[in-house]
């Protein structure tokens, strides 16, 4: 077992600085010669070691990919597939299906035993082994250790991340209600596990990601807000100018299509239009305006007609008479295929419940929390604060496939991100800060777009201020 602090320290010794993902690779492995063969063999101008300096790790593209024509598919969340709220079994099986599916991501990574067998079998008392469970809590004891209560089909333990060990930062970043695996070693008493190294489902080091062969351009954008008085419809129009001669074969939108109705109190007096049905024909008048030849997918947010509760359906065809054919509805979330490049397009509502429990992190850099999704592999990692699951027989907030693209919404300030080869895209909004946001003290960023060449992956922001 090699922790990270020496890890980084051997590479130091050597004049040499050493990417966090290689660390964490090295710390996983545990072969401490292999840093030696890594060090031995980086070329002499090298001054960071990353990933390609690992013999052993190949980049993996899934270069086979059944296209279809029009080259435009929703591979998941076509509108219908939502079901119903759900009953108290429903939510067994969605969280067991959570568990099973993310644990599978992490189970060839650390060979973890059932939680029971580890406190009944007195042989693993001496030696490092490791569990994967879903986490029930997470808690600070009078020491400033991280106490995690884990949970596994099989039983239940408390696993206790020592403040002055290597492990203990990711500790600090332990959502309620995700899976990961810890390796450690049992007390003796065989009541807490102490902990050595957490690993989260994450997206695999060899991953990398798919480019259109053809050429072709995406655009994405959020929250447009229509119907609120601090949308921007200025700046709306010189983006609707802009995208006439943009070329760009799609445009994406990640929810919240129009303000909506009654969606926080006294929301009435900061609306320029009170009925809903006129909130979507406004918002259709304004995208049949925009070039036909633009494929537009469109999905709900949080001020969208729709129920909360996630996956949220499509907005209903009552509301979309207005809007031209060239728009597909779909729900949130959504994995579409844009000429083999896969979007999962996920209105964000989660970022708040993130940005909440996360220490150090903020709205103004809330593109950081998609990293978070990614390495958790779940859209909203924790359940029961402010945003609503609709459990259904299977979790349809986990990132899986691995997308090429994460298009995220909701915080209003535009971010990207890249992570492990997966480009987060958090477009802004078209609304000015509201009395709301600033009391939170939130700073939108919003008129602008994102570009993406979908042959290079290459993002470009657009500015329409
Ligand atoms: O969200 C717009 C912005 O307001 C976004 O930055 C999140 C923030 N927001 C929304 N609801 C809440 C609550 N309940 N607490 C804290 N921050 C919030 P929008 O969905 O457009 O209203
Ligand atoms: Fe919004
Ligand atoms: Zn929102």
């Amino acid at each position: 077992m090699l922790d990270m602090q020496s890890i980084v320290q051997r590479f130091l010794d050597t004049k040499l600085q050493v990417h966090p993902d290689v660390v964490r690779y090295l710390s996983e492995q545990g072969d401490p010669g292999l840093v030696d063969r890594i060090i031995a063999g980086v070329p002499e101008d090298i001054v960071v070691v990353s990933l390609q300096h690992v013999p052993g790790i190949v980049p993996e593209r899934d270069g086979t990919r059944f296209l279809t024509d029009p080259q435009i598919e929703v591979l998941s969340g076509a509108a219908g597939s939502a079901g119903n709220v759900a009953h108290v079994e429903d939510y067994m099986h969605y969280f067991r299906d959570r568990y099973t599916r993310l644990g599978s991501m992490i189970r060839n990574r650390c060979s973890p035993i059932p939680i029971e067998g580890l406190k009944k079998a007195a042989r693993y008392r001496q030696e490092q082994c490791a569990i994967v469970g879903m986490v029930m809590d997470v808690r600070t004891s009078t020491n400033g250790h991280r106490i995690v209560e884990m949970e596994d089909t099989t039983g239940n333990i408390s696993a206790l991340f020592n403040k002055d060990r290597p492990g203990f930062t990711d500790a600090e970043h332990l959502l309620p209600d995700e899976v990961v695996g810890v390796r450690g070693t049992l007390s003796t008493d065989g009541r807490m596990f102490f902990a050595d190294q957490l690993y989260r489902p994450d997206i695999p080091l060899s991953h990398a990601p798919f480019k259109s062969e053809a050429s072709g351009r995406a655009v994405f954008i959020s929250d447009v807000h229509v119907g609120s008085d601090t949308f921007l419809e200025a700046v709306w129009n010189r983006f609707a100018d802009w995208l006439d001669d943009s070329g760009a074969s799609y445009l994406l939108i990640a929810g919240d299509l129009v303000d909506g109705i009654g969606v926080y109190p006294g929301q009435e007096k900061e609306l320029t239009i009170r009925n809903i049905y006129e909130q979507y024909d406004v918002f259709g008048e304004m995208i049949r305006d925009l070039p036909d030849n633009i494929s537009i997918i469109l999905s709900p947010g949080n001020h969208d007609v729709v129920r909360g509760a996630e996956p949220q359906p499509a907005i209903p065809a009552r509301f979309t008479s207005r809007f031209p054919s060239n728009c597909t509805l779909v729900e949130n979330p959504a994995l579409i295929s844009l000429q083999g490049v896969r979007v999962l397009m996920y209105h964000g509502r989660s970022i708040d419940d993130m940005i909440g429990t996360i220490p150090g992190a903020s709205y103004q850099h809330a593109a950081e929390m998609m990293d978070g999704m990614l390495q958790r592999r779940h859209l909203a990692p924790t359940y029961g604060r402010r945003t609503p699951v609709a459990a259904d027989r299977n979790d349809r907030l986990l990132i899986d496939p691995i997308p090429e693209v994460l298009h995220t919404g909701h915080v209003h300030v535009m971010g990207m991100t890249e992570y492990r080869g997966v480009l987060g895209i958090n477009a802004g909004a078209w609304q000015s800060q509201t009395s709301f946001q600033k009391q939170m003290n939130i700073n939108p960023t919003p008129g602008i777009a994102i570009q993406l060449d979908l042959q290079t992956l290459v993002p470009q922001v657009m500015d329409f201020n």
